[in-house]
Parts: structure tokens; sequence; C-alpha cells
């Protein structure tokens, strides 16, 4: 695989692709594509002692102001998107729709802050005391560490980076050992747009790059106000009590296991674009991706009679050609992970189709699958689990109660989705008593989420939330202010406390 001029148009000196010996590597075919020089101790030390002094600054600058960056960063992000979104297949495996959909779900984000700058609103709150008026002031955190997984690595990271910048912080990233080139590029786009603002300070963004001990730095480290992490749930449970340890700020964003119910009066055609898009799309490695399909018993066979087939016929190959839907898995570890999960469904009683691993001759070194769906007799403890490839189950239901104590029973709470016309059906499902996801969907899947709204999940999937609506407030302080306008002293709750 060769990275042809996309370094250079996305301003990654040649020197930096083999400075180390961190191999890089494309799931497209297994080939090296750099060695990177990886943070020392004392490199990652010195960054984040430069993002703490650049947020020191930066706190003062008025919000429009570094609203105006992050609009230059748009810029910029528009004008690489081509060459960005290339990257992103070439080291992550996306198909390059995807690749470039990520890409544009950082510059949607970064169109997001540029107006959420002149809307880091507080409230005003009456006083119960005569003279007196309440507010709240919104201010800038401090350093924020940002750690992010390998199948998203330009949004995910965006959406936090983009936010921080407009509220004031600093970013200290690290990306996934699987994924750092696009970081690097992230990085020097971020630089032509702190270049062309003029009067940023320095350190703003420090990316360091390094493997777990590196995340740990970042982890253990005072100065980071809040540790900002996406990925699997094994690691949000190291990650939330070290930071815990010394009292900072968690915003986890950890492993889904989205389920989508189809009721019988669901429009079959629909559900079925929806269950291709959500459950092979970015070949099942999306935190977001379908993993459990709980349909009506009276529209079971015909719904998977129809996905089979879709299963069977898929294009699987090489993520940069147009017409592939489906693209390698990250590396070998992934692959048995998903073959170790075929072989226990079949155990479970499963029937399971797909799943083989296809193109081995044209790409020894690389792994694509065909998608598998294992219909389950009943769900199984198999099934609570995530598996980060594209494996469904699928298991039916009669009873809608049923359907969504189906849809529950599981330890993480990220996305989900209903198919049905049924009203009642659908009302229910995105209620108190409904789905008990972060993101709960009717008639469209459960990936593929826009960055307006709030992002994330409940239960093991850490409960955080990025990206739109509110999500802000994670990266700002808040401080409540009384002030008295009066001439006189009252305390709050009428407390008399000596005479005056
Ligand atoms: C992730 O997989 O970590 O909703 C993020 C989606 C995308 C983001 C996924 N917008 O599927």
């Amino acid at each position: 695989m060769d990275l042809g001029d996309l370094g250079q148009k996305l301003g990654l000196d040649k020197s930096i692709l083999s400075a180390g010996d961190h191999v890089v590597r494309s799931p497209i075919d297994g080939s090296e594509i750099a060695r990177l020089k990886v943070d020392s101790p004392a490199d990652v030390a010195r960054k984040i002692e430069r993002a703490h002094a650049a947020f020191i600054a930066w706190q003062s600058v008025p919000a429009p102001r570094r609203g105006e960056l992050i609009r230059l960063f748009g810029e910029e992000l528009r004008a690489h998107k081509d060459a960005l979104g290339r990257l992103v297949t070439i080291e992550a495996g996306k198909i390059l729709q995807e690749g470039l959909g990520e890409v544009q779900e950082a510059i949607d984000i970064a169109d997001f802050a540029l107006g959420l700058s002149r809307q880091l609103y507080g409230l005003t709150i009456a006083s119960e005391r005569p003279g007196h008026r309440m507010m709240e002031t919104w201010h800038p955190l401090g350093a924020v560490g940002v750690i992010t997984a390998f199948n998203f690595p330009v949004a995910v990271w965006a959406w936090n980076f983009s936010l921080a910048i407009a509220c004031g912080d600093s970013v200290v990233w690290k990306p996934s050992e699987k994924t750092p080139l696009t970081a690097l590029a992230c990085g020097a786009l971020w630089q032509r747009a702190v270049k062309r603002f003029g009067e940023a300070p320095e350190g703003l963004l420090e990316v360091v790059l390094g493997g777990r001990d590196v995340g740990e730095r970042l982890v253990d480290d005072p100065k980071l106000r809040l540790i900002s992490a996406t990925g699997s749930t094994a690691m949000g449970k190291t990650v939330a009590p070290r930071v815990a340890a010394r009292l900072g700020r968690t915003l986890l964003e950890l492993g889904g296991n989205n389920a989508m119910i189809v009721a019988p009066s669901a429009d079959l055609k629909l559900a079925e674009r929806a269950i291709l898009f959500a459950a092979v799309g970015t070949a099942g490695q999306r935190c977001t991706s379908l993993r459990r399909l709980i349909v009506h018993a009276d529209v079971a066979p015909a719904l998977l009679e129809r996905l089979k087939s879709a299963y069977a016929s898929i294009a699987i190959g090489d993520p940069l050609d147009a017409g592939t839907l489906v693209g390698p898995l990250i590396d070998g570890r992934a692959f048995e992970a998903m073959q170790a999960m075929l072989a226990r469904a079949k155990t479970d009683r499963g029937v399971v189709s797909g799943g083989e691993r296809v193109l081995a001759n044209r790409y020894p070194n690389a792994f694509y699958v065909r998608p598998a769906i294992a219909e389950m007799p009943a769900p199984t403890d198999a099934m609570r689990t995530e598996t980060f490839a594209p494996l469904l189950y699928a298991v039916t239901y009669r009873d809608f109660a049923d359907a969504i104590c189906i849809h529950n029973d599981v330890p993480q709470g990220l996305a989900s989705a209903i198919f049905t016309n049924d009203v009642r059906e659908a009302e229910t499902f995105v209620s108190a008593t409904g789905s008990d996801c972060g993101i709960a969907n009717v008639n469209i899947g459960p990936s593929g989420a826009e960055i307006g709204g709030a992002f994330g999940g409940e239960k093991e999937t850490g409960g955080g939330r990025e990206s739109g609506s509110d999500s802000w407030r994670a990266y700002m302080r808040r401080a409540t202010n009384t002030i008295n306008y009066s001439r006189e002293l009252p305390l709050a709750q009428g407390i008399k406390f000596g005479t005056d």
C-alpha cells in the first residue's frame, strides 16, 4: 500500500514517516505504511506542560474569537476532505465513502463549535434575597486529554477537540496506535489554521503517540482536568477509577451492543437497508454497529431470507474501490475474536451463515470476512458481549414487552432502533420504559448519528455525552455567582446571625 502524495497534501513531512520504529500497517493489505517515533515519558510530560500553558493564555481569548480559529480549521478540513478521507481508508480500512463521511462529520462539528462560540449561555436565577441576583457563568476548564479508538480516527477526536477549543480549553490527544498517521495529518491541518489565525498560543493541540503507557500518563496527570476516552468497556474500567483517584473528570464513550426491534408492521424494505448499513457498514466496527436483531416471529422468515441473500452477494474488497461495501477488519486479532464468537454461537445451537474469511489469496496479510448472521433459538450469554466485527445475532419474539426486555438485557446501552408503523410501539420504545440506551431511533438504524445530538450511552457504555446539544458543558466549569446590589446583608434560609 502506497501513500502516494497523500502525506505531502496533508502537510506531513516525509521524515516523520520513517522517524522511529512504531510500525503502522494498512489493514487493506497488511503492508507497512510508516515507521513513527513514539513519545517518551519526558516528551509526554513536555507536551502536557505545553498544552497547560496554552490553556492559560487561551482561556482569556473571547469565545467568538476562539470560534474564528475553529472556522479556519473547518476550512482546512473542507479543502483536504478528499486526502484526509483517503488516509482514513488506508489506515483504518473503512470504505472511502465512510472515510469521507467521517471528515464531513469533523467539518460539521467545526461549524457547530463556531456557532456555539457565541452561545455558551448561563442561566439567570431568581434569588430568594431582596437586592440580589444569581447567575451561572461557564468558564474554560483546562487542558483536556482525549483518547480515541482506531475506528473513527478523525470524527470522535474532532467532536471533542472543536468543542474544547471553542470552550477555551487545550487538548492533548492520544490516538489509537493503529491510526497515528491520521492524527498527525489532523495536527498538520490544525497548524495551518493556527498559522492563518496568527495569534493562537502554541500547544492548543498536542498529539502524543504511543501505547497504553502513554495513555496512562494522560490518565494520571492532574493537569488534564478532563479525560475523554473512547474505546472498549475494559479500557473504560481501568481509566475511570484512575482518574477518579485524583478526583478528575471523565467523559466515557465505551462499548455498545446495539439492537433493533423489527415489528410486524415494519416496512421490511426499509428495515433491510437500515440493517445492512448498520450491521455490515464499517465492517461492523462502529460502536453504534447493529449487533442484535429482535424480529417478530411472523416477519422473521421473510426478513432473514432477504438479509441472507443480501449478505451472500455483498461486495467485499479493497475499501478504496468505489463498488466495495465491506472493507477489511482492522487486524488478525479482530478476525480471531469474530471466529471465536461464531464457534460459540454454533455451540449455543445457533445457525450461522457467512463469517468465513475471503480474499485470503489476494491479501494473505489482511483479514476480509463475509459478514455473518447467527440465528439463535433464544438470547444467549454470548450475545451480551460486544464483538467488534460484522456479526449479527438474530432472535425472534412474539410479545412486544418481551422484545423490550430482550433489548435491554445487556450490560451496554449506546444505540438502539425500532422499525414499526405502530405509533404505540414507537412511542413506547422512546419512552422511559422503552429502550434504555442513550440513542433510541424509530425507522432508522442505530448507527450513523448526526453531530447535532448528544452522542453517548448508559450503563457500561460509560454515561458520557459528546458532540451536539449541550455536551459542551463537559468541557467547561460552572460558577454560580450571587451578586448583592442592596445595602443589607440578608442571609439565605432566613438565618439571623448576630445583629447589625
Ligand atoms: C464510534 O463508533 O465510536 O453514529 C462513533 C455513528 C457515528 C459515530 C460513531 N456518527 O455511527
